[in-house]
């Protein structure tokens, strides 16, 4: 396979962001075999190659010029970019891998301030920049793992970790005493090495994940209305652009409007919609778009 030719993407091997990695390939049409055991897979089907590795591999692999692009949380991105200079370009962030880095108390802990403090944390440099910002002195304890169970070891009077559900934090015995910095899974990409040669490759690629997401918030809204209540029907409409509007068979007052919605439709805004007139509606999922 030439190198050249094909593009290099850097995806944790397993872990939190690894199914829906593949899964976000799968969607734009790029096929990787799962069940092999292999760290590096060529897409048989777009100048594709997979290097499985370590998110905490991916921004300096990304960075090295060693693959063209990376799915990576941008706590670890941001962590690392705290202490080097890494030539990487966030392409786009994905809608997946969500968590919080938070400072957390044990239940007991009842000061309002984390002053003289030790701080237990695998995110120093996020945390050290947090501090600073808020003028905290505290001792920035750094642990690799279990960060969670260092107030009980006597290691920390508080943690800095990241939270999904907050059942780690509830088993702990701990309490959420503030959020520092929000996260989510990136594309990120090396800027500078895509040749002339794999640019195509590259567009084509961006576009493709683009449109995975697009087509993933997007809906689309079939109703029927009466013709004077279009203007207060669109207005509703979450993101649509330049509805359809079509005439009904037999009718001179009723119309069609089908859209794009680009924005989540709720059911407060079918209920609105029926409210000013709308009837028939009908909202379908996207499977693919291209703009
Ligand atoms: O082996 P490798 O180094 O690749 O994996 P890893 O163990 O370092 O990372 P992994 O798979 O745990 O997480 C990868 C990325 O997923 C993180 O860098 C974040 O960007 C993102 N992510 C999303 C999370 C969580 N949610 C999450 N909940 N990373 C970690 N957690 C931890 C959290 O710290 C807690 O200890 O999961 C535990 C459960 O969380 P609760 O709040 O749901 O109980
Ligand atoms: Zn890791």
């Amino acid at each position: 396979m030439d190198r050249n030719q094909r593009i290099r993407i850097a995806l944790q091997k397993s872990g939190r962001l690894s199914e829906d990695s593949f899964d976000l390939l799968e969607r734009a049409g790029i096929t990787i075999r799962k069940q092999s055991q292999q760290l590096f897979r060529h897409s048989p089907n777009f100048a594709l190659d997979v290097l499985l590795v370590r998110d905490d591999d991916i921004p300096n692999l990304v960075a090295s010029g060693q693959c063209d692009y990376g799915i990576v949380g941008s706590n670890v991105l941001d962590e690392l970019c705290l202490e080097q200079d890494l030539t990487i370009e966030r392409i786009q962030a994905l809608d997946f891998g969500s968590c919080k880095l938070v400072l957390a108390v044990p239940e007991h802990f009842s000061a309002d301030h984390l002053n003289h403090l030790r701080i237990a944390t695998s995110y120093p440099n996020l945390l050290k920049k947090f501090l600073d910002q808020n003028q905290i002195k505290a001792e920035i304890i750094v642990l690799q793992g279990s960060v969670e169970i260092a107030p009980r070891l006597g290691i920390a009077d508080a943690i800095c970790d990241l939270v999904a559900t907050g059942t780690t934090l509830e088993a702990n015995h701990l309490k959420l005493f503030t959020t520092i910095y929000q996260s989510q899974a990136y594309l990120i990409k090396n800027p500078t090495i895509i040749t002339v040669k794999k640019q195509f490759i590259a567009e084509s690629f961006e576009k493709r994940i683009q449109s995975v997401l697009q087509a993933r918030e997007s809906k689309y809204i079939m109703l029927h209305a009466e013709r004077k209540n279009l203007a207060s029907i669109v207005a509703l409409l979450p993101g649509a652009e330049h509805p359809t509007i079509l005439s009904l068979e037999g009718s001179n007052e009723k119309i069609a409007i089908h859209a794009v919605c680009r924005e989540t439709i709720f059911w407060e805004t079918l209920e609105q919609l029926k409210q000013v007139g709308a009837s028939s509606i009908l909202v379908l999922p996207i499977e693919k778009m291209m703009r």
